[in-house]
């Protein structure tokens, strides 16, 4: 079935979103998503953490991630006085139904090719939009194939300017300035 390749209006998210969120990257289900090709930077699903998790519904989200990349990470280009680099992402909240987990998870995919793991990571999250309910799938293939839809999504959507992370929003532009904060402030203003 055919779906839209570009989600929302060009004039940016609509409420409920942005959703904001953060955590600690850690270890996920060791299924080896990574040799897939779509390797998943796991969050805790706590409401001690994240009051709203629980009654934000299960499926898959796109937006913004943010990471606390080690000085030494290959990767760590911080954006102008900040610790973070920002990445534009896809995310599943949910129970994986393909895989039927007893336990919701959070994983997001971020669309960057990166040159070394990031496991304890600080990681912030600006949920932008939702893109579909989460599947149960005939085949592994199947379920690859929809994700690598979703990830152009992601991109297609988020290259619009009204869209895109500005740390000093302009007119028009999405305040993204919780995606560069320092670390002390992270948590101030959370959704
Ligand atoms: P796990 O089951 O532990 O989550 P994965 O196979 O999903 O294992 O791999 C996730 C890990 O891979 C992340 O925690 C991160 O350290 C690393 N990683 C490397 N590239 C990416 C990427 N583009 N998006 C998300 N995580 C990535
Ligand atoms: N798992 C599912 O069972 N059904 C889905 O529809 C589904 N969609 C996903 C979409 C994205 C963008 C991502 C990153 C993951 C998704 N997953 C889904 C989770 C997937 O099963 C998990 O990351 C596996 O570990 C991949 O092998
Ligand atoms: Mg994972």
């Amino acid at each position: 079935m055919s779906r839209p390749l570009i989600i929302g209006s060009h004039s940016g998210p609509t409420p409920p979103f942005p959703y904001l969120m953060s955590g600690t990257v850690i270890s996920g289900f060791g299924r080896g998503s990574k040799e897939l090709g779509i390797p998943t930077a796991n969050l805790p699903v706590d409401s001690s953490l994240t009051p709203w998790i629980s009654s934000l519904p299960s499926g898959i989200y796109f937006g913004w991630a943010s990471l606390r990349l080690a000085v030494s990470h290959p990767d760590c280009a911080p954006a102008a006085g900040s610790e973070y680099s920002v990445f534009p992402m896809v995310m599943s909240v949910g129970y994986n139904p393909f895989y039927k987990n007893t336990v919701r998870s959070a994983e997001v995919h971020v669309l960057h090719k990166f040159g070394a793991d990031f496991y304890g990571a600080d990681m912030r999250l600006l949920i932008a939009g939702f893109i579909r309910e989460e599947k149960d799938y005939a085949g592994l293939d199947a379920l690859i194939a929809d994700i690598n839809f979703d990830c152009e999504v992601a991109r297609q959507s988020l290259v619009r300017p009204a869209w895109k992370p500005k740390e000093v929003a302009e007119d028009g532009t999405l305040d993204c300035s919780w995606l560069f904060r320092p670390a002390e402030e992270g948590r101030a203003g959370a959704k």
